[in-house]
């Protein structure tokens, strides 16, 4: 079994007691709003629930009351049985990190990334969808689960988050409909992206060189944005919104941000509006969506960089 509908997702949900959630490493804002919604949802359907992540739970999220449950992969014994474990948001088992190692469970996938391995025993996949919250939003509409205030509040950031607050073409009619839903159920849209966007003055301090590390190639159609080793150990974990900063540069149809995770291994971000982003991150192993996608190449920071531009035509 692989691609499951969504009436044999609900039947899975309603025969299992405990189910443990997880979303990727590098949880960005639809993981968690999407877990912590769910979180919500299945407790209220009166399921014993735990939340595990392999990796550190941005501050910024922290307005969300329910973050705090979110277990670290240390709670999490060995062998840890489960009648389900539920991943949002990731398309491969290796994205979940220590969670799919240690938990012995039937496997459910809740997620839109096209690019999904297809590894749970279960996978409901809405590559139409904008986001995994709004996945999750239209759930609870189909199985009429109450959308709390506090659900709408985690769902409208997840939706917020993966459609850059309702700019990006995967944002459709019905991204806004599961966005009203939120909204009808008490979302604060400023309270969300005052967390989410908040910056802090060091930041600007550091973005003034990472400007610096900007540079244009194919005549102007692509740009590159290089956070070095150096600059990452000053920006940390939040690379959020730099590839924001060169997306809409006038010209360019393909953004790349690069980040040094070791002097020998690099992650790529990339963004474009006409090539085929997904098709440039596959050449590495990676992908995500046409618009949006990312991936690990094995080499310092500037080969990398090398690398990308020559599998672009
Ligand atoms: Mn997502």
């Amino acid at each position: 079994m692989a691609k499951i509908s969504i009436d044999q997702l609900k039947t899975s949900i309603d025969t299992a007691h405990s189910i443990l959630l997880t979303v990727h490493v590098s949880p960005d804002g639809d993981a968690i709003g999407s877990m912590l919604a769910m979180y919500e949802a299945l407790v209220a359907q009166g399921k014993a629930v735990r939340m595990v992540v392999d990796d550190v739970i941005p501050e910024k999220f922290s307005f969300l009351p329910l973050c705090s449950k979110i277990e670290p992969i240390e709670s999490l014994e060995s062998g840890y049985t489960s009648d389900m474990l539920l991943i949002l948001d990731a398309s491969t088992f290796e994205r979940i990190g220590e969670v799919g190692v240690r938990v012995s469970a039937p496997t459910f996938n809740i997620d839109h990334h096209i690019s999904n391995t297809e590894f749970a025993d279960g996978l409901y996949l809405r590559p139409d969808f904008s986001s995994t919250g709004e996945t999750v939003a239209y759930l609870c509409k189909i199985w009429n689960w109450e959308i709390t205030q506090s659900m709408g509040q985690a769902l409208y950031m997840a939706m917020g988050t993966d459609t850059g607050f309702f700019k990006f073409s995967n944002t459709t009619a019905h991204t806004m409909e599961m966005a009203g839903l939120c909204l009808q159920a008490g979302a604060q849209p400023h309270v969300i992206s005052e967390a989410i966007e908040m910056v802090e003055p060091g930041r600007i301090e550091v973005m003034k060189q990472v400007l610096d590390n900007v540079s244009f190639h194919h005549e102007g159609q692509v740009v590159s944005m290089c956070l070095t080793l150096p600059l990452m150990e000053r920006i940390g974990d939040d690379t959020d919104g730099f590839v924001d900063m060169i997306r809409n540069i006038k010209g360019v149809d393909v953004a790349i941000v690069l980040k040094a995770k070791t002097e020998t291994v690099t992650r790529a971000s990339i963004r474009s509006k006409v090539r085929d982003a997904n098709q440039i991150a596959s050449n590495f192993g990676g992908g995500g969506h046409i618009r949006a996608a990312g991936c690990s190449i094995e080499s310092p920071i500037h080969e990398a960089l090398e690398q990308i531009l020559a599998v672009i035509d």
